[in-house]
């Protein structure tokens, strides 16, 4: 199949940038001005990412009950409401990107006059759902309909950039693998909520045939 990339920017959103975010990733906004360079590219399908939760998300804190509710530290055991059998243990978050709120806004310096389409996702208050495909579980509860729009149009190879490097980014660059395209990650168009666990995550994606680039390579035009 002839080469056809897609751009893919991963939840590049108020709730996950400083300086009002819930949920802020340090140096979350510095990145905008790189993927504005890459949006400058002829990617064929360019897409943006927003995570759109209802009030009610299993993944936000509020939403259970003490001691076990504290943001960024608390975990919870989330059952798949279509198979008792899968469970996934899954970290709580501060409320964020809620269907709505200024928090889930894509961030207004982001050039979205050349992305083509928006795809939301983790609007299942019954899942998390870090990935842009699908989450996680074997018997999927949830897909965005990225996979469809992507094949569709003959997309071989998708780019991840975004936030958060270590949740978002890494389940949707392991998953655009799963799904059949190769896969690349540009580093310096991402940011992680805990950067010392990306020597480990990068470590991963060596082992699974994903690449990690910069954002001036351009040796792997085939
Ligand atoms: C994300 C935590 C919770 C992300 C989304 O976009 O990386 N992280 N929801
Ligand atoms: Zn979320």
């Amino acid at each position: 199949m002839a080469f056809k990339p897609a751009l893919v920017i991963v939840d590049l959103q108020e709730d996950f940038c400083p300086p009002n975010g819930s949920l802020a990733v340090e140096g979350g906004r510095d990145i905008v001005p790189t993927i504005n360079e890459l949006l400058s590219l002829p990617f064929p399908i360019k897409v943006a990412t927003k995570d759109f939760h209802p009030q009610d998300h299993i993944s936000f804190a509020s939403n259970h009950p003490p001691p076990n509710n504290k943001p960024f530290e608390s975990t919870t055991v989330i059952t798949n409401p279509l198979n008792p059998e899968e469970k996934e243990e899954t970290r709580l978050w501060p409320d964020h990107c809620v269907q709505g709120t200024k928090g889930s806004e894509l961030l207004p310096e982001l050039d979205v006059s050349k992305v083509h389409q928006i795809v939301e996702k983790g609007q299942d208050k019954r899942v998390e759902m870090y990935s842009a495909f699908m989450d996680p579980f074997p018997t999927c509860v949830s897909r965005s309909g990225l996979s469809k729009i992507l094949k569709d149009a003959g997309v071989t190879d998708v780019f991840v950039v975004g936030l958060a490097a270590d949740y978002c980014v890494k389940f949707t660059a392991l998953d655009a693998k799963k799904e059949g395209f190769t896969t690349w990650v540009i580093a310096e168009a991402t940011k992680a909520v805990d950067p010392s666990s990306l020597s480990d995550i990068y470590e991963e994606y060596a082992t699974k045939g994903i690449a990690v680039i910069g954002k001036d390579d351009r040796t792997i035009r085939k």
